[in-house]
């Protein structure tokens, strides 16, 4: 489990799409976004890369771990 923060998520729309952009290159993973607090946890991702670059593509921007 790894816990990152991203920015630029403002409502469930950019929830899902942070969501759907980590579960399409990282299958099976669970993914728990804290709105309010900007943060993203991730359960069966081994790769921060991985996850860095479906934040991004999703259009937002990853600003590292937060564990
Ligand atoms: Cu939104």
């Amino acid at each position: 489990m790894s816990t990152y923060r991203v920015d630029g998520m403002t409502c469930q729309g950019c929830v899902r799409a942070v969501s759907n952009a980590i579960q399409d290159r990282v299958p099976g993973a669970t993914v728990d976004v804290d709105l309010a607090a900007g943060t993203v946890r991730v359960a069966g991702a081994g790769d921060p890369d991985t996850v860095r670059k479906a934040v991004e593509d999703a259009g937002f921007a990853f600003l590292g771990s937060a564990d």
